[in-house]
């Protein structure tokens, strides 16, 4: 049992997180570089405690700062939020090591999925669904040819130690492989120190639909059903929903059942996302599992009434879920995630000064801030400022909520992607449900 929480995050996720403790009783511990002085997690915690300087290596990834953190507030527990250090197993083991409880999975669990490749062997091991492709990594460009010869171009080359994309290369015939295997082996070098590679076949235009799930540390799993995320660009989410259009309720329970073995295959505990590319005719396969919350867990908050964090923070103390194997969503919810970016300057980041801050209200409207009037948007840190929530009977009626948030929504001083929010949600063929994972890029992209 743990009494005593540090947040080792910032902005939004970590005013969520202290949100929860308080609901939990726990108190809360509030780290900050020195940027982030009069940032709003800092004013919420019971305390808070200066880790270092603005760039994140010299704070809010620097594990020492973190443990002298622990140390001097007598926190014997940490939430790692998501980015920063939140999936990095040694830092969970570090937290092991110092007896301090880490809010998240076991650093085993962590680590089998963060080396993607052996997480999809895995995978097909424990009877989830995955794309055709390599058994494991690939040893040279003649494996690769085969492999490519078998199941059909085009094909993908992806790096193993992966995220975000880097690393991975469409090839359209055996003459373009041995090269595109020799720059995302060179990317995925640079990036994760780590140039090994497997190869998919390419689906072309799926959508991208990720099941959430809650696991106990007594072997129960339970899925909290689908969100659909495909509104990216970059790999940058732009807009999130749950339920998905494309899914319906015996989609939902297959798609969660194969969630909730992949889950079990790794002894997985807290919360946790199976992501999944939805093919046009119906089949799914299994793409990686992200061991934190997500930015977007509130959609399914708002569809199950199911708090996320305050789950995981139960978890962590050993409490049992209590939910029942499948949680049917109820209604719809829409997430906009206001960044501090120029979608017509090629989503430019746009750090600057807040002058004016009122955050839209009223029913069936969620905020998640990170930010308020005055405050000063760092060129140091991602440049998410809050997540718009709304929730409908219908997908109709929470995509109308949306637009009367959003319209709403004050924000002086800088430039945000309300108005290209605002665009999307007229967009007919968004409207119905008509989308896919390059659309944004096909339909607001640079001419
Ligand atoms: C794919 C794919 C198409 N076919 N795999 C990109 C990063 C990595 N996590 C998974 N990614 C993809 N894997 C096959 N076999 C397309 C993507 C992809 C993507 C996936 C989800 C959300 C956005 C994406 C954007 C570009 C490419």
């Amino acid at each position: 049992m743990f009494k005593k929480v540090l947040v080792a995050n910032r902005g939004e996720i970590a005013v969520r997180i202290i949100r929860a403790c308080r609901d939990l009783g726990l108190r809360t511990v509030a780290v900050y570089s020195e940027v982030d002085k009069e940032a709003p997690h800092v004013h919420l915690a019971d305390e808070a405690h200066l880790i270092g300087g603005a760039q994140e290596a010299k704070s809010y990834l620097d594990m020492a700062a973190l443990m002298r953190a622990v140390t001097d507030s007598g926190a014997d527990a940490i939430h790692p939020g998501y980015g920063f250090l939140s999936e990095n197993h040694r830092f969970a083991e570090v937290c092991r090591a110092w007896g301090i409880t880490f809010i998240g999975p076991d650093p085993g669990a962590i680590e089998e999925m963060g080396v993607k490749a052996r997480a999809k062997e895995r995978m097909r091991a424990a009877g989830v669904p995955v794309a055709p492709g390599s058994d494991g990594t690939l040893r040279d460009p003649s494996e690769a040819a085969e492999v490519a010869r078998r199941i059909g171009y085009p094909v993908l080359v992806k790096a193993s130690a992966g995220g975000g994309g880097r690393g991975i290369r469409v090839v359209h015939d055996e003459q373009e492989l041995a090269q595109a295997m020799e720059r995302a082996a060179a990317e995925a070098q640079a990036y994760f120190g780590d140039g090994q590679l497997y190869l998919e076949k390419y689906l072309p235009d799926p959508r991208h639909i990720e099941i959430q799930v809650l696991a106990d540390a007594h072997g129960r799993v339970a899925s909290l059903g689908e969100r659909e995320s495909s509104m990216q660009r970059r790999r940058q989410k732009i807009l999130e929903e749950a339920p998905a259009v494309p899914v319906d309720a015996a989609l939902r329970r297959r798609m969660g059942e194969a969630a909730a073995k992949a889950a079990a295959a790794v002894g997985y505990k807290s919360a946790g996302t199976v992501e999944f590319l939805l093919d046009r005719d119906g089949s799914f396969y299994f793409m990686e599992m992200n061991t934190r919350v997500q930015v977007e867990h509130p959609c399914t908050e708002l569809v199950t009434g199911v708090d996320i964090v305050a789950e995981q923070l139960r978890v962590a103390m050993g409490e049992p879920l209590d939910l029942p194997e499948a949680v049917e969503p109820s209604g719809w919810a829409v997430e906009c995630r206001v960044n501090a970016e120029d979608p017509e300057r090629n989503f430019l980041p746009c750090p600057g000064t807040i002058t004016a801050y009122e955050a839209p209200g009223g029913p069936w409207v969620r905020v998640d801030s990170g930010v308020s009037a005055g405050s000063v948007v760092s060129p140091f840190y991602d440049s998410l400022l809050a997540k718009v929530i709304t929730w409908g009977r219908d997908r109709t009626q929470a995509l109308d909520r949306m637009r009367r948030a959003l319209q709403e929504f004050r924000v002086e001083g800088i430039t945000t992607t309300i108005p290209l929010h605002l665009k999307l949600l007229e967009d007919p063929d968004f409207r119905r449900g008509e989308y896919h994972i390059n659309f944004l890029e096909q339909r607001f992209g640079q001419p």
